[in-house]
């Protein structure tokens, strides 16, 4: 069988995610596409493929199984009520939303529908070094996790479409995922510091350190730069009780030549995960043929959402902004649960 997928915004990661679907993995077709920039729509779509005017007729179409939605986040809210709707499954990539009411709606809608359709774009979970390091952490031999060190450099973000509240509502939401993930824990609490400002994204607030304060009393910094010019530089390193467990940098290939010993940086997201981009569709690809979803969840959008937003209060109070959550719905309970619950 073959899933016929509709893709809604074909910008950066739109393009690299059709390209995934069409030219790496099995089992899947691209038969649709919407941007809300017609012509890029036109040059994405692949070979037989319908350029759709709207969101809604793509999602409403016969020719889409399920919906891949890597519009801008803002836009993400409305189009996941309506995959929801339609009762077709769909992969948005994050963030899932951007405020904690859309992050309770689109919880709502899918309760309501009465089975996962819905996967965040949280692929770092896909990653092999990030799953080896969860399985040192989950094993126990190193004691219990006390601090977790995340590192996050991007080269540069898009002048213009990228804004001063998005290291932490669109970028922080991924060390925030990766946190829950590997610490098998919530977080409870954010902290914002700022430092000197960087010249290198003049407009831009730059960087961040970000404290994320866990339920069971780990805690996690994370360092947000997104303008750093050097490259995509993705650390992290759990401190435990009896030891420490880290990230390779990647690639782990070390070059020792006349002008010294070093190890190549990727350029961007596209090259640093493209594993793990490519693992994430395949369960995806499976889930989805089957009418459902896996991996991330909305309740993982939501607990993103809500960091991001703490992080955005602490920004101005200069103080720990803490963050309640609703007790987790049945429909996501079934997942493996983490340890705090
Ligand atoms: P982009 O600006 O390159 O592309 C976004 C595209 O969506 C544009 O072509 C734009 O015209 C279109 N669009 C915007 N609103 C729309 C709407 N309402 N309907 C239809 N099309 C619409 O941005 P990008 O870098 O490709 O990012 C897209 C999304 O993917 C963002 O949410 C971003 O955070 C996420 N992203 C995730 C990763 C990851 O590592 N998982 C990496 C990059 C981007
Ligand atoms: C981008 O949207 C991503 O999701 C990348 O993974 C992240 O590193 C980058 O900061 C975001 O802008």
């Amino acid at each position: 069988m073959t899933l016929n997928v509709g893709v809604i915004g074909t910008g950066m990661i739109g393009q690299d995610h059709i390209r995934r679907l069409t030219q790496v993995l099995s089992g899947v077709a691209v038969t649709a596409v919407n941007d809300i920039d017609r012509t890029r729509a036109e040059s994405a779509a692949p070979e037989g493929a319908e350029v759709f005017d709207t969101p809604q007729a793509l999602i409403r179409s016969d020719t889409v199984d399920a919906v891949l939605i890597c519009s801008w986040g803002p836009a993400h809210e409305e189009q996941l009520l309506d995959c929801i709707a339609a009762g077709k499954p769909v992969f948005c990539e994050k963030p899932m939303v951007t405020s904690e009411a859309a992050a309770l709606k689109v919880m709502e809608a899918e309760a309501s529908f009465g089975r996962r359709l819905v996967q965040v774009g949280f692929m770092r979970r896909f990653d092999g070094d990030y799953r080896r390091l969860k399985a040192v952490i989950d094993g126990g031999g190193l004691g219990l996790p006390l601090m977790y060190h995340s590192v996050h450099r991007n080269a540069s973000v898009p002048p213009g479409l990228y804004t001063s509240e998005m290291p932490l509502n669109d970028t922080l939401v991924h060390d925030a995922d990766i946190s829950r993930w590997l610490l098998s824990d919530e977080i409870t609490g954010v902290e914002v510091r700022l430092p000197r400002r960087s010249r290198q994204g003049v407009e831009l607030r730059d960087p961040h350190i970000v404290l994320l304060h866990m339920a069971q009393g780990a805690i996690v910094d994370v360092e947000i730069s997104v303008n750093i010019a050097y490259g995509y530089d993705i650390r992290g390193e759990v401190s435990c009780e009896k030891g420490v467990a880290s990230l390779p940098n990647r690639p782990a290939t070390v070059i020792s030549d006349q002008f010294g010993i070093r190890q190549a940086i990727p350029e961007d997201w596209r090259e640093r995960f493209i594993d793990a981009y490519d693992q994430e569709f395949r369960e995806w690809i499976d889930a989805a043929s089957n009418g459902t979803a896996t991996g991330p969840s909305a309740w993982d959008g939501y607990a993103a959402t809500l960091t991001a937003d703490a992080a955005l209060r602490a920004v101005d109070s200069g103080s720990l902004e803490k963050i309640h959550m609703i007790e987790k719905p049945a429909l996501y309970a079934a997942e493996a649960p983490l340890a705090a619950e």
